[in-house]
């Protein structure tokens, strides 16, 4: 496609970063953001290197030992050598193993975020193969992101899709909010993420809007830069994982000065009484007041006192983001934010109340459209098998054994292939070591990926798969007005093959091709799905042009919804009429339900757990492992701006310049984090952004083991997840704890060994 000038045209395509538009310039992939992105990010900017990097995969591979030796736990995975084979061998393999290991003991969870187009999304397509081409897999629940709120929301407020998404707007908070009490922070660096693509990022303008009629954020967290200068956000520094003491003692002082909003919680409420019970100390001893709080959270009695003051009388918001509750006993804070909201009454009110999770995405805080984008049918999992997100090293080490969840007792079922497409677990597990450990004694690992990622690097089987780049697709999200045409923007590399054609071809060896495929092409499903919601459109009044308009157009604006402040605000206004989807139909400030489970880690009303990783001599400090700024989790990692963020070709990990004098370390030295889990380097960088006793290192650096043979080999690179602990938040939720742990920190004195994560593993020579 070129243009008048015989250039090639800028053309568009969406990723979950921003939807941005690509030509080829000299040689060069030339990313530009979308003309209507008012705030657009520098993580685009991964693409045009990323594209021909040498950590692509270009060839079917095979795992050496396990084509000589055949399926079976080995521990050579994760430091064998790779055969390239032809894609008829591969396929012919995996169509084998599959017949072979069969449904029920297939893992086909295949966690993770892929790419931003809603056909080629690996995850739905996998799902599908299995269930159409293998009658099901044994699945997985929840996510990572929201392990503990997914579970407990529904059981206390309400849906989480409604409490994260379809509650308070950003306009409603430039406009109403009087003050914002943000527990983690309003990061842009969380909201410039959007799965499925994003047009419009509107956080900064709307905290900017919004301090300036003056409106005051507070920020509650370990890091200064959790909320921008535009919010000019006031901060309390808190000791991290204690937010729960914070929350019950600023309840308990407006309790004890009456300045609760009692006929809010008698209407809208239950179990009320209980709590207070235990709010006062009457049902334990222990009145939860700010003397008490105060040595806990760090946070000076006066300041606990003066703030809960100054949330009463005024239009309050209460945020608190995902990054709580993935920690141990993350299901508490989610829960005692919800009441203290409710203690101050204005659940439902424009910019006012609760809301989970704003700023985490660049979903939250906006409008959801009136017709939604069709997504790919899954089929039917006949198998009934499910896990937890985040317990897979258990499931894989412990099958058989029995564990808690929600109110259920189940068993760990046995597993002899793990098939994972989309989604890199050597990046979002805990305690890599483990892992690793886990993924040794699977029959077969088979992985689809882009490039050589440690999970990839751990696979029997790696089947290289297209960028997002490299094929056609529509990008679109319910939060979105932006219906993208994704167009291709570089022939596949090497020999890869979109995920699609490769279950297509699968499914074919496995007599099931009509059933996956129903005889369409990747251009013939595009247009199918375009024609559904074009269809939706036009049923509802609007007007949608024919598929080949849009495409030639590259975007269709979506009808978006009204900002109705969605269920809580119709609650609010008839609460009988239009009572909550949970037991008593009310907020459950105790929940029966729960209570009945008789989870001592999760107990019937918001409390205080303490944690049990806390600080001691061997690991002094609070480790927080948070999303990174650069990327979005570990993909392109490779790329330019992921890069040139490095320090020596590391992460950087940040402390205060008073942590780091006591331990010699200047700044832009080399330093290693360890604690009994593990060990990785970093390129340390002092900021007083971060609070003392704190060292910040966030995801998404490829973990990259000095000596693949050890047990615990330093990761050179710092991926933080070889240090973090692989628990459950709770039985209740058992969901993933990756944010904190505590670690000590020293400077690096040894040779500096070098960065190979991107260095693609040994190849025998062909067959
Ligand atoms: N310590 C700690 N750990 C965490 C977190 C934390 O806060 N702290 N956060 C957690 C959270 S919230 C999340 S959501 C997870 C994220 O974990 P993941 O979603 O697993 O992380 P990604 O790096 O996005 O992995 C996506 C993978 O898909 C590949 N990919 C991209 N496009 C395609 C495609 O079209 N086809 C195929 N087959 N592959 C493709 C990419 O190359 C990449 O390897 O991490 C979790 N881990
Ligand atoms: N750039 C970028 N944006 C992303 C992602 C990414 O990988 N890159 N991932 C996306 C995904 S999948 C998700 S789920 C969301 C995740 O959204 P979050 O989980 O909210 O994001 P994090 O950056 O992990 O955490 C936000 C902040 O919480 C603070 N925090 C940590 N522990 C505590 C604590 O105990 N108390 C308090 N008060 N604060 C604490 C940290 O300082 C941290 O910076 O982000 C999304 N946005
Ligand atoms: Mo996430």
């Amino acid at each position: 496609m070129t243009g008048p000038d015989g250039r090639a045209e800028f053309r568009p395509h969406s990723a979950h970063w921003g939807v941005f538009e690509a030509a080829w310039r000299d040689g060069e992939l030339v990313v530009r953001p979308h003309p209507g992105d008012p705030d657009p990010n520098r993580i685009l900017q991964n693409f045009p290197r990323a594209l021909r990097h040498e950590a692509r995969i270009a060839r079917p591979m095979i795992r050496r030992g396990w084509l000589e030796q055949g399926p079976g736990a080995d521990p050579r995975r994760g430091r064998d050598e790779y055969l390239p084979v032809s894609w008829d061998r591969a396929l012919d393999l995996v169509a084998g193993e599959l017949r072979r290991v069969g449904a029920e003991r297939i893992f086909g969870g295949s966690y993770g975020w892929s790419s931003a187009g809603r056909f080629h999304h690996a995850q739905s397509q996998v799902h599908r193969f299995l269930n159409t081409a293998l009658g099901g897999y044994v699945r997985s629940v929840n996510s990572y992101s929201a392990g503990a709120s997914g579970v407990l929301l529904p059981h206390v407020l309400g849906p989480m899709e409604d409490i994260s998404r379809r509650n308070v707007t950003w306009d409603a908070v430039a406009q109403h909010s009087d003050l914002v009490l943000a527990f983690g922070g309003l990061a842009l660096k969380n909201s410039m993420v959007a799965g499925g693509g994003i047009s419009r990022h509107v956080e900064r303008d709307s905290m900017r809007a919004a301090a300036e009629r003056g409106c005051e954020f507070i920020l509650v967290g370990p890091l200064r830069d959790d909320c921008p200068e535009e919010a000019r956000a006031e901060w309390l520094p808190i000791t991290p994982n204690t937010d729960t003491a914070l929350m019950l003692a600023l309840m308990h002082t407006l309790a004890a000065a009456g300045k609760h909003d009692r006929a809010f919680l008698d209407r809208y409420t239950t179990g009320w009484p209980v709590f207070e019970d235990y709010l006062t100390g009457r049902s334990d001893g222990q009145p939860k007041d700010a003397a008490w709080a105060a040595p806990i959270t760090g946070i000076p009695v006066e300041r606990i006192t003066a703030l809960a003051h100054r949330l009463v009388g005024r239009r309050v918001l209460v945020t608190v983001a995902h990054s709580l509750q993935r920690a141990e006993h993350g299901e508490q804070p989610v829960w005692a934010g919800i009441v203290l909201a409710a203690m101050l009454g204005q659940i439902g009110l424009p910019g006012g109340g609760y809301h989970y999770a704003l700023g985490a995405l660049g979903h939250t805080g906006r409008r959801t459209n009136l017709v939604s984008t069709a997504a790919l049918s899954q089929g039917r999992n006949r198998v009934g098998a499910f896990i937890p997100v985040a317990r897979i090293a258990d499931m894989l080490q412990h099958p058989g054994e029995a564990y808690e969840y929600n109110g259920q007792r189940l068993t760990y079922p046995e597993i002899g292939l793990v098939y994972w497409a989309g989604g890199n677990p050597f990046h979002h597990h805990q305690d890599l070591n483990r892992l690793r450990e886990a993924f040794r004694r699977v029959e077969t690992l088979v992985v689809h990926e882009p490039a050589w990622t440690a999970t990839a690097r751990h696979a029997d089987i790696v089947l290289p798969v297209t960028m997002t780049l490299e094929r056609e697709d529509i990008g679109s999200s319910q939060t979105d007005p932006l219906m993208v045409a994704m167009h291709k923007l570089a022939e596949p590399y090497g020999e890869a093959r979109d995920d699609y054609a490769i279950f297509a071809a699968l499914a074919a060896r496995l007599g099931r091709e009509e059933a996956f495929t129903e005889g369409r092409s990747a251009r013939d499903w595009l247009r199918h799905l375009y024609d559904r919601t074009a269809a939706d459109m036009r049923a509802k009044g609007f007007e949608a042009p024919e598929f080949e308009v849009f495409w030639k157009a590259g975007y269709l604006t979506l009808p978006e919804g009204p900002d109705d402040g969605g269920l809580l605000r119709a609650f609010r206004e008839d609460p009988e009429g239009v009572p909550l989807p949970t037991p008593s139909g009310r907020i459950e400030v105790f929940s029966a339900t729960i209570a009945g489970f008789g989870y001592a880690d999760c107990p019937g009303h918001p409390a205080w757990l303490a944690p049990s990783d806390v600080p001691e001599a061997a690991a002094p400090l609070h480790l927080v492992a948070n999303q990174p700024a650069t990327r979005l989790h570990s993909q392109l990692d490779f790329g330019g701006h992921s890069q040139e963020m490095k320090r020596r070709g590391r992460e950087v990990a940040r402390l205060h310049p008073a942590d780091a004098a006591a331990r010699g370390i200047a700044d832009g030295d080399i330093v290693r984090l360890f604690n009994a889990r593990g060990a990785c380097l970093a390129a340390a960088e002092l900021s007083e952004e971060v609070m003392p006793g704190v060292v910040n290192l966030p995801t998404g650096a490829w973990y990259d083991p000095e000596d693949p043979a050890e047990d615990r080999p330093l990761c050179v690179h710092g991926n933080p997840n070889v240090l973090t602990r692989d628990i459950g938040t709770s039985r209740l939720a058992q969901g993933c704890t990756g944010q904190l742990t505590t670690v000590e920190v020293e400077r690096f004195t040894g040779n500096l060994p070098p960065i190979r994560a991107f260095t693609p593993p040994g190849a025998v020579a062909a067959e």
